[in-house]
């Protein structure tokens, strides 16, 4: 009977939804993580559920050929939940493949998780953990077919109920043979009555109690943190509020990724031709000002990208109407990039000339782009004359940072060639180490800057490619169509 009353419900909470919601990163909710499990070197993707509990898809795609055995256990992120280690699954080796490995594991609570990756072979094993939130992003909607025929079985057992009772008093004790009398049948509607009363007297009730159920777990669907953006010549202001979720998130508890508590993509739309990452400093807890670079009037979309000391990241959304003004120099971090609108989108472009000489080469094969399947977007920065240049610096730890749009900014993903995990939540993992998931520094840096990354769905996207060249901050933007 309860059943019945699902439909309306979720109907409902299917309304009170944000559609596309997402924690760092919008509308892009796997994780893609390049690193070392000891010897081995591992490529991780995993598909957190959308319903949590729910199961997480993971695979595992070793560049080593001697892995024998791949082990995976999910385990909150920090805490005490992160040092009981409960016992771990062995990986299906993927037929075929000579080192794919997929596994399924189920988060049992929304939060800040860890899946902790095991690689063992012929030169012992090694460890790779990789932060995965774990966001209820909606609840599951009955199927309207499903719904209709739970409602008419629901209408057959309350009618039969109701008359069954009716027919009880009625004929029960009835001799065979004998109509039953009057009185009989005055009785035998009173009951009929009464029990259709107390029948919708229950489904009331358990419509209620579903209700409950329902508005208690919509409580415990992921919203974003939201962000107000104010801004005029003289600077950026910038206001995080809470919207209520768990209760274990705060707003002052954020940690700084690369010195900054902040990294803010600001996007012109909808032609998304200039992008901008800067780096607005906290004033007081969940309040941010940074100045205001040089912008060409317009509409833009901004992306807050935050992290948690529990190692949660987010992306705060925001808007921003501005006009023509003046602005200020940006600080060093900060990088702007432009590009032809993206109505002009050329998905064929493979080169992109640099202001300061040379170009950036996109080293892409004829093999078109597969939304949900992991790819690498390998870059080469050359110099003018032609060849791969050995002037490249870490920007920021890193030696590239992209920003990949969906044509509509329905995706925003900040990635790094470590992948889409925020160093941050990498530095919380490892009990704070700042320099977590810096494996290049001291090496000679290489002209190819390559970033995995899986297209959330099919479209055109906007890939914003940024490095350090001779102290210059860089930015190269690409069109890619995704199947
Ligand atoms: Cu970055």
């Amino acid at each position: 009977m309860k059943a019945a009353m699902k439909p309306r419900a979720l109907l409902f909470l299917a309304i009170l939804l944000v559609p596309g919601a997402a924690h760092a990163h919008v509308g892009d909710q796997d994780i893609v993580h390049d690193g070392a499990a000891g010897p081995y070197r591992l490529l991780v993707s995993v598909r957190p559920p959308q319903v949590i509990p729910g199961v997480a898809e993971v695979e595992v795609l070793s560049s080593d050929a001697d892995v024998k055995v791949v082990k995976l256990v999910p385990l909150p992120l920090s805490g005490d939940g992160a040092r009981f280690v409960p016992t771990a699954d062995v990986a299906t080796r993927v037929p075929g493949t000579a080192q794919s490995y997929v596994g399924r594991l189920w988060m049992m609570s929304a939060g800040s998780w860890q899946v902790r990756v095991t690689a063992e072979g012929d030169r012992g094993s090694g460890q790779l953990s990789v932060p995965v939130p774990a966001l209820p992003l909606r609840t599951r909607e009955m199927h309207r077919g499903l719904a209709l025929a739970l409602f008419a079985v629901v209408l057959f057992l309350g009618l039969g109920a109701a008359s069954i009772a009716g027919a009880s008093v009625r004929e029960a004790q009835l001799p065979p043979g004998e109509a039953p009398d009057r009185k009989r049948r005055r009785r035998a509607l009173l009951v009929t009555g009464a029990t259709i009363a107390v029948v919708t007297a229950a489904l009331y009730g358990g419509n209620k109690w579903w209700d409950a159920e329902a508005e208690g777990y919509s409580n415990y669907v992921y919203k974003p943190v939201q962000m107000k953006a104010t801004g005029d010549a003289h600077g950026m202001d910038l206001e995080l509020h809470d919207p209520g979720w768990l209760k274990s998130r705060k707003l002052d508890d954020l940690v700084p990724d690369h010195d900054h508590l902040m990294h803010l993509f600001v996007v012109r739309m909808p032609a998304l031709d200039r992008i901008y990452h800067l780096h607005p400093e906290a004033t007081e807890p969940a309040r941010f000002h940074g100045a205001m670079p040089e912008l060409p009037a317009g509409h833009y979309q901004l992306f807050g990208d935050i992290v948690h000391a529990t190692g949660l990241p987010e992306t705060a959304v925001a808007t921003l109407d501005l006009p023509d003004e003046p602005g200020s120099p940006m600080g060093p971090d900060d990088a702007a990039g432009a590009a032809p609108p993206i109505a002009t989108a050329d998905r064929a472009r493979r080169e992109v000339p640099l202001a300061s000489g040379g170009k950036v080469v996109w080293m892409k094969d004829a093999t078109p782009f597969k939304a949900g399947r992991v790819d690498w977007l390998r870059f080469r920065v050359d110099e003018a004359d032609g060849q791969p240049t050995h002037e490249l610096e870490l920007y920021m730890g890193m030696l590239g940072h992209a920003g990949i749009l969906a044509h509509d900014a329905s995706v925003f993903a900040h990635i790094h060639p470590t992948g889409s995990v925020p160093m941050a939540s990498l530095a919380v993992l490892q009990g704070g180490d700042p320099h977590a998931g810096h494996h290049l520094d001291g090496a000679a840096l290489p002209a190819e800057v390559r970033f995995p990354y899986s297209f959330p769905k099919p479209g055109t996207y906007r890939v914003f490619m940024q490095f350090k060249r001779r102290g210059k901050i860089e930015t190269a933007a690409f069109d890619a169509q995704v199947e």
